[in-house]
């Protein structure tokens, strides 16, 4: 052991390297959700919006689509202004939402945040094909820090966290998370977080465990990448997938599950790693809201709602809240 160890201290561990080591050596192993998004991670998740079990993604468009004229409205913009995204992907719903915009009298500029310059790429092609005239400033970096630099100036923001990516985060970090765009935003700028709302649980079961194995592929990719970035000795047919949704909490939990007692050689690590038969590793949370707790939130973090702006199934809620 001691051995290891000293290798390990010579050892350049990557960011998720470091984090596999973190979360393997908690009970329960849990890994972030955030590595899922590696480019082979990214395009299946892109597969996941386009399954007719995953509602999300087309709730949301739904809204952002019949919808953004009132959102505009209900910004009570006076003069130019910004609208800034935080993770904006691969922007289609936010295109709907800029689309409304250009088609009132005030200007606007559109700041996109991302860590990825991949993504950021993909998006102002799109963009720029799509909306013409939009004028925008891409960002790449951690968008706290982009978020703190675009606080420094005077002019009006609507801030967007649209997708549901609020509910990725446990509660203690929600309001850290919301308290931090409450403290870069000015008295009067505006948020639209986008939640998943409760609703019949079967239709969240069934987004959260699709029938084709898409999100299930999603999840075992994180094997992909330990293999292939960690030199983690996997045999993936030991491992299964399990995902289940608490309708009292609101919780969707994610899990990969060791089927046999097995001990895995990291080779990038040098260490082994063990896992009892039926171990899980628990790598999402993603959480369904009710309209009282996202009240609660707002008035919590220092914000006040404006409106609400839902489809017309009442799945999924565009909530808009002032500073
Ligand atoms: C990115 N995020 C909002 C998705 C969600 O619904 O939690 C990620 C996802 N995980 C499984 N399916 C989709």
């Amino acid at each position: 052991m001691a051995i290891y160890r000293n290798k390990i201290s010579e050892i350049n561990l990557s960011e998720f390297g470091k984090e596999v080591l973190e979360g393997f050596s908690q009970s329960p192993k849990s890994i972030s959700s955030k590595f899922f998004y590696n480019d082979k991670g990214s395009q299946i998740f892109r597969e996941i919006m386009d399954m007719p079990e995953y509602y999300l993604t087309n709730c949301e468009f739904e809204i952002l689509q019949n919808k953004g004229n009132t959102i505009f409205e209900a910004c009570q913009f006076d003069q130019t202004y910004r609208v800034v995204e935080l993770g904006a992907g691969d922007g289609l719903k936010t295109t709907e939402l800029l689309r409304h915009f250009l088609t009132q009298d005030l200007s606007f500029n559109f700041s996109p945040i991302d860590i990825s310059s991949g993504a950021i790429q993909t998006l102002e092609a799109k963009l720029k094909k799509s909306l013409p005239k939009l004028k925008f400033d891409s960002l790449i970096g951690d968008y706290y820090k982009e978020l703190h630099k675009l606080s420094q100036t005077g002019t009006p923001t609507l801030l967007l966290f649209l997708g549901s990516n609020i509910g990725n985060y446990k509660d203690s970090e929600v309001i850290d998370l919301l308290k931090l765009f409450a403290s870069n935003l000015k008295k009067g700028d505006k948020l639209l977080t986008g939640f998943d709302l409760k609703k019949n649980p079967q239709t969240i079961k069934l987004a959260y465990d699709d029938p084709k194995g898409i999100t299930r592929a999603f999840n075992m990719n994180l094997l992909d990448r330990m293999q292939e970035e960690l030199g983690a000795e996997i045999d993936q047919s030991k491992f299964d997938f399990y995902s289940h949704y608490d309708p009292i909490s609101g919780e969707v939990k994610s899990y990969l599950v060791s089927i046999e007692k097995q001990d895995i050689f990291f080779r990038n690590l040098q260490q082994h790693i063990s896992f009892e038969k039926n171990e899980l590793i628990y790598t999402e949370l993603s959480k369904k809201y009710d309209l009282e707790q996202i009240e609660k939130l707002a008035a919590q973090t220092g914000f006040e709602v404006v409106e609400h702006f839902f489809d017309s199934k009442g799945y999924f809620v565009d909530s808009l809240w002032k500073r």
